[in-house]
This record gives structure tokens, sequence and C-alpha cells, in this order.
């Protein structure tokens, strides 16, 4: 269930983001770089989700560039050549011939003849489009093709930041990356279900963490989108607790947050369940807060709405709650524009998800950047309000104290309304607690 390489939606976004370029100008994208981790050691290989979203090419040491409207081919790649040696220790590369038939790349060229070559396709060009974020290598790289460009031809003298149409792009998500993100939240959704099933108080968070990662990695996902989350007990009030090593108590509410990543796409997930399965009362009133929170941003999402107003339903219902558990005091309107629900609360309820868990694309209008864009069709966000209260908060009675509480899912805008990817796994309390009891 990943994208093939040969997909024609690689060739089409390429076309989409060339329509949008000006007349006379030129796209250079540069792979990931490999990272080292120790010594000899890389981490695994990640590739830049622009780059991937653009070709599906998941080697490192490789530069596309899109030059709209050339007539030996729009499409140029330089890659690694074929070396059996370097294969038969690190594994196949496509090679320039694999670069022609499966990227379908209208030339391809070896990285290591990249200083020669590109300054003639960029010279006589008006606009030269790169990822300004990419930072100081690509900056010198250019530096350097400009200066050879300049000896005795027309070099670019506009710069535009690539990742403003890309980005732009990437906010609306085709039926293959629904479909994708669909099932990459199944998986995510599997892993929280086993971890619900298989928690024992006394068990180390590393444990319910290796069951999540288990499912994922069974199931086809090799990575997590982010660093898992197994928060027991007061830990989920740390909002990315990573440490994962500490032992499940018996009165514990856990808070997982975690979301396998499949095809380079994010799933992002978080439940939040006792670790003996019964919810206390104090558990389970400021659970239903939350829940009903979720709920209500959820139901209001649909073409047309302002990206904020979910956020401002969770709020006014995380405020109504803390009233009415005595957790806040005072007037609620007045509460709200104070932000007092900002010491449980400290969040927003959403966030693009895609290539990346915390997905590129503005949350604002072009027009007027003072506004929040409205939803659309095919975007794909998450919903995810929460409430903290430390074990340390002298500000709140002593029974609040210590839990931590988020409920997330993944939501696709549909013509209609939305469609919730992540329903799978429970968030109704009994639910929970019937799955817990392994009914
Ligand atoms: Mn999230």
């Amino acid at each position: 269930m990943i994208m093939s390489i040969k997909s024609p939606e690689y060739a089409q976004r390429r076309t989409q983001l060339m329509q949008q370029m000006q007349p006379n100008s030129v796209a250079i994208l540069y792979a990931a770089p490999v990272v080292k981790r120790s010594y000899c050691l890389d981490y695994p290989y990640r590739p830049n989700s622009d780059f991937y979203y653009l070709s599906g090419f998941n080697e490192p040491e490789a530069v596309l560039v899109m030059i709209p409207g050339r007539k030996n081919g729009e499409f140029v790649v330089f890659c690694r050549e074929k070396n059996q040696a370097q294969e038969l220790w690190h594994g196949k590369r496509l090679g320039l011939q694999g670069v022609m038939n499966e990227l379908g790349a209208n030339e391809a060229l070896p990285i290591g003849d990249i200083d020669q070559i590109l300054p003639n396709l960029i010279a006589g060009k008006d606009a030269l489009y790169y990822a300004f974020a990419d930072g100081s290598y690509i900056n010198a790289q250019i530096n350097k093709w400009l200066t050879k460009v300049k000896k005795n031809a027309y070099a670019p003298t506009k710069f535009i930041d690539l990742e403003d149409l890309l980005h732009e792009m990437r906010v609306r998500k085709s039926s293959t990356e629904i479909a994708l993100m669909q099932k990459a939240a199944d998986i995510s959704a599997d892993a929280h279900i086993k971890a619900m099933q298989n928690c024992q108080v006394g068990m180390y968070e590393y444990q319910l963490e290796a069951i999540l990662e288990h499912h994922f990695k069974q199931n086809g996902a090799k990575f997590c989108a982010y660093n898992s989350i197994v928060a027991a007990g007061n830990n989920a009030c740390t909002l990315h607790y990573t440490d994962n090593n500490c032992v499940i108590d018996d009165n514990d509410l856990i808070l997982i947050d975690a979301g396998c990543e499949l095809d380079c796409y994010a799933s992002d997930v978080t439940r939040t369940f006792p670790a003996n399965g019964k919810f206390t009362s104090e558990q389970l009133a400021l659970y239903d807060v939350v829940l009903q929170a979720n709920l209500a941003a959820i139901d209001c999402i649909k073409p047309g709405i302002s990206f904020d107003l979910p956020h401002q339903i969770s709020v006014e219902i995380i405020t109504e709650g803390l009233l009415e558990l005595g957790i806040l005091q005072g007037d609620k309107e007045q509460l709200i524009q104070q932000g007092a629900y900002k010491d449980f609360y400290m969040h927003r309820v959403s966030h693009w998800l895609g290539l990346d868990v915390h997905d590129v694309g503005s949350y604002r209008e072009q027009q007027n950047h003072q506004n929040w864009r409205n939803l659309e069709v095919a975007m794909v966000l998450t919903i995810e309000p929460g409430i903290y209260i430390a074990a340390d908060n002298q500000q709140v009675a002593p029974k609040w104290r210590g839990i931590g509480i988020r409920i997330e899912d993944d939501i696709v805008v549909t013509p209609n309304g939305c469609q919730v990817l992540t329903n799978k796994v429970p968030k109704d309390p009994k639910q929970i607690e019937l799955l817990m009891q392994g009914k």
C-alpha cells in the first residue's frame, strides 16, 4: 500500500508546480543529506518531504531540476551512479538509467558532475527557485554556480522560495494521499487498541511503547511519524514527554500520543486511558470535558469554516468544564478573554497533517496574513484538545493534580463535512473500559 515510484501523480505535481513558475525560470531541489548518528553510523534515511512529494525518490545525494518549457525535457535529475562495491555494502541504487526509467526523468546525470553541468541549466534564466530553508550548503552551491555563469552569460537575478509554491500545493491532499493516510491511521489505531488491551499496572511505559511500535513495523510502517509519547500519571502533563521510562501505577491515567509513518505519510493519534481499566470519578470528570471538546470541534469541521473555529469551540467547552468542576472561578466570557484556560490547556487544538506530522502550509489567508484561512475540501488536520493539571499545581484542589488528558484524531475535510481517519480506536470512556476488560 505504498505509492509506486512510477505513479503518474509525481509528474502531475511537477507539472502543477511548473505551471505556477515565472516564465524563463528554473527550480532546484536537493535531497535530504544523510545524517550521522555516531562514529561510523548514520540515522535511517528519510527523504526530504518536498523532494519526495515531487519524485517518490528516496535516495540521498540527488538533485531535482525543473525547467518549464525546456526543449530537451523539463525534468533533469542528478543522482548517484550505479556502483557495485557501494551497492554490495549499502544496498541498491536506481542509477542513471533507473532514474530515467522509473522516475521519468528526461535526463539523468551523475551527481559528481553537478558543478560542471548545472551552471549551463541556469544560464540565461531570469529567476531561480530553491528552498531557502535548506540553508548554507545550497546557498554556497548557488553562489558558486552563479559566479561561474556570470563569466560568460546572463545569470538569474531573481530568487524565489520554492517552499511557498510547494507547501501550498501540499495543503490539499489527493485521493491517493488520503487513502495512504487512512491506512497509516488504521495501523496506528490498531496499535493504540493493542496498548489498551495489554496494559498492566506495574509495567514500564517503554513496554507499552514496544507494543505500539511492534504493531507499526509488523504492518509495514517502518518508522514512527514522531517520537512516541507514553506518559503515565503526572508525566502526561509534560506535553512532549518521550523518556517513557517510568513504572505505571495503579491509579495512573496513561496518555499515549503515537502514530506511524507509512510511505512518508504521518498519522498522529492520542488516547488517554486508566492503567487499571477503570476511570476514577475525578479522571472521568476531566476526561468528559476533553471528550466533549474533541467531539464538538470535529463536529464543526466543513469547507468554508475558519481554521480557528474548532480551537475557539474547544476553548469554550474546556473553560466551561473547568468552571463547572470548580477548577476555574469567575465569569466564562471573561475567563476566555483573559486566557485563563491556558494554565490547563496551553496548546492549540489543531495542526495540518501530511508528509510531515506538523505539516507545512500556511494557516493564514494569502491576501491578509492577519486572518485565519478557511478550510477546504481535502485538507487534513488534527483535532487534539487537552487538559493538564501538574502534580505541583497548588492552585487547584489536590484531587485534580497529576492528571493529563489529550484526545487526538486525524480529520479530512470532505464536501459535506469531514471524515475522521482515526475513529477505529475508541475514545468513549465506557468503550475504553469494556475494551480493557476484554469485552
Ligand atoms: Mn498532533
